[in-house]
C-alpha cells in the first residue's frame, strides 16, 4: 500500500487496482495556433504542464499503474453531439468547423490527437468522449471494473472543465480520486486554484491533490 501525503488528509492507494487518467491533452487545446488558441486563450499555462504530466506518465508506468488517456472528440458526422453543445462556444469556429490542425474536435483529425510526448503506449487505454466527463457515454466505467480499479490520479486539461468533471463522475462512481495539482492546466489560473479548492474542501468532498513531488516521495 502506498501512503500519500494529500490534503486534506493522507491518501492510501494499491498500485495494482489504480489508474493514472490523462485528461485530454491533445494538441488542439495545448499547442500555440490550435483551437485554443485561436479562440484567444493563453496556451502557456497548459503547455507548462506537460513535461510534469511526462513525468507523471513514467511513474506509473514504472509502478504498474495502469494508464488511460481521454480525447475529446466527436465522430465526423457529430452524430454524437448534441445540438446545445454544437451551437455553443465561438461563432467563427465551432465544433467541426475546419480549423489551423483539421476539424474542431472530431476523431481523426491532427489537432484531435495526443501531444507525441504523452503519446499512448500498447496496451493503455485510450477513451474517445463526447463530453467534458470520462464516463458520459464510454465505456471507461466498465473498462476500470473489469481490471479491478478503485482508485483513480487524474491530470490534464482542463481543470475545471474536463479534468473536474470526470473527477466528480468518478467520485459519484464510488472510486477514490487524488487530483495531481501541477499536473492540471487551465487557461484561467484562478480557476485551476478555485477547483483544487473545491475538490477538496469540506473533508476531500470530491478527494484529494498533491503534486507530482509527493506522489513521486510516496513510492520511495
Ligand atoms: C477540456 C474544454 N478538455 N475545456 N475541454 O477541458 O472544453
Amino acid at each position: 500500500m502506498i501512503t500519500v501525503d494529500a490534503i486534506p488528509y493522507p491518501y492510501q492507494f494499491d498500485s495494482r487496482h489504480t489508474a493514472l487518467v490523462v485528461i485530454d491533452m491533445q494538441r488542439d487545446f495545448v499547442e500555440e495556433g490550435g483551437f485554443g488558441s485561436v479562440l484567444g486563450n493563453d496556451v502557456r499555462p497548459l503547455a507548462t504542464i506537460v513535461p510534469t504530466v511526462a513525468k507523471l506518465l513514467a511513474l506509473a508506468r514504472e509502478h504498474g499503474v495502469l494508464v488511460v488517456h481521454t480525447r475529446e472528440s466527436h465522430l465526423p458526422d457529430l452524430s454524437d453531439c448534441p445540438p446545445a453543445k454544437l451551437k455553443r462556444g465561438n461563432p467563427t469556429l465551432g465544433i467541426g468547423d475546419e480549423g489551423p490542425m483539421g476539424r474542431i474536435l472530431v476523431r481523426g483529425e491532427p489537432g484531435n490527437q495526443i501531444l507525441p510526448l504523452l503519446a499512448p503506449h500498447d496496451g493503455e487505454l485510450v477513451i474517445d468522449k463526447p463530453g467534458k466527463g470520462a464516463f458520459y457515454a464510454t465505456d471507461l466505467h466498465a473498462q476500470l471494473q473489469a481490471r479491478g480499479i478503485t482508485h483513480l490520479l487524474f491530470a490534464g486539461v482542463t481543470t475545471e472543465v474536463c479534468v473536474q468533471t470526470s473527477m466528480r463522475e468518478a467520485n459519484d462512481r464510488g472510486y477514490e480520486c487524488l487530483i495531481v495539482e501541477d499536473a492540471c492546466a487551465s487557461y484561467f489560473p484562478v480557476f485551476h486554484q478555485a477547483t483544487l479548492a473545491m475538490l477538496t474542501a469540506q473533508g476531500g468532498i470530491v478527494g484529494w491533490k498533491a503534486p507530482l513531488s509527493t506522489l513521486q516521495a510516496s513510492f520511495k
